[in-house]
């Protein structure tokens, strides 16, 4: 169960410029239409749709320097950044509604500027299939969606590793990393060279979801502010098809919902990205539907009902 915050708040940030497969513009408008507010609204806790940013188009250009439309996703950021801040300020915690993983740079910096600005200790659950820690120089794709994780660990082009107003916005101790199953050759010698904690799918395999949470969620203060990053792609395609990309053998449906329902009984979930759903790959906005599951169980829906 959540404590502390006044209030959700759901900021829409439709766009896909750090992608290469367009439709992730499209993923606030799923999981509203799935009934994502009036869910969290059933914790009685009130909620606040801010209703979509408005940012740059997707030009859809090659990459340069490394970088595929470095200017959008700067704007989207800052953008993203000053809104996250200011729900953060008001007491509420903030849902971002992606858009691509890029947009963790905007949230994630606000989230750990206000961290420093309360003197609270911050951790990152990052949910992915993917480690998102490729440079210009390490990047296959110069997909931007790929480098949130490098930029806010102060790895990358300035007017992205400064949006938080600290370089780095991040340190790699703050940050668990759990169902990565696909990192490109040079990103996972970055990680390791970073010493980032990740919890593979091989590692979830051998130790199981249990195990794998109470280290992830180890040492937690009493004020440490979690911010949970959720990459759709993290869950297994089979029950989530609605991504650009899918990855095989990723956690099934109750080795997710464990995962959410121990985060929740932490109850230190301060803010939530939830991102690259793409409902032009979806069928009947299943995705979509899960992921509104999903997050009832890290708002605590389990315990509850455990309460009776
Ligand atoms: N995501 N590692 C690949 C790349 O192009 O850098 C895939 C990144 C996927 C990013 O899913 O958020
Ligand atoms: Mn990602
Ligand atoms: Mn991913
Ligand atoms: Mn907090």
């Amino acid at each position: 169960q959540v404590q502390g915050p006044q209030g959700v708040s759901l900021i829409g940030a439709p766009t896909d410029v750090g992608a290469s497969c367009i439709g992730a513009r499209m993923g606030p408008s799923a999981l509203r239409v799935a009934g994502l507010a009036q869910a969290i609204a059933r914790f009685g806790l009130p909620v606040h749709d801010l209703g979509d940013l408005h940012g740059p188009d997707n030009p859809a250009q090659p990459a340069i320097d490394g970088h595929r439309h470095l200017a959008e996703v700067a704007r989207w950021n800052a953008m993203l950044h000053e809104a996250t801040l200011g729900e953060l300020r008001r007491g509420r915690l903030p849902i971002v509604l992606g858009g691509d993983h890029c947009l963790a740079m905007g949230s994630v910096s606000a989230v750990a500027r206000h961290c420093r600005e309360q003197g609270k200790p911050l951790r990152v659950l990052w949910l992915d299939a993917h480690a998102d820690f490729n440079t210009a120089a390490l990047t296959p794709s110069g997909n931007l969606h790929g480098m949130p994780m490098a930029c806010l660990c102060g790895h990358g082009p300035e007017v992205l590793t400064q949006l938080g107003g600290q370089v780095p916005a991040l340190h790699p101790g703050q940050i668990r990393q759990i169902g990565i199953r696909s990192v490109d050759e040079g990103e996972k010698r970055f990680v390791h060279t970073l010493g980032i904690e990740v919890y593979d799918m091989r590692f979830i395999d051998e130790m199981g979801m249990r195990h794998t949470m109470q280290q992830a969620l180890e040492g937690l203060g009493a004020d440490t502010h979690l911010h949970v990053s959720l990459d759709v792609d993290f869950l297994d395609p089979d029950i989530a098809p609605g991504v650009g990309t899918t990855v095989r053998g990723g956690p099934n449906y109750r080795e997710a919902q464990l995962c959410m329902e121990m985060i929740a009984d932490t109850g230190r979930l301060g803010s939530l990205d939830v991102v690259e759903l793409n409902p032009a790959l979806d069928v009947r906005n299943q995705t979509a539907e899960l992921a509104v599951d999903l997050i009832e169980s890290l708002f605590g829906k389990s315990t509850l009902m455990r309460r009776g």
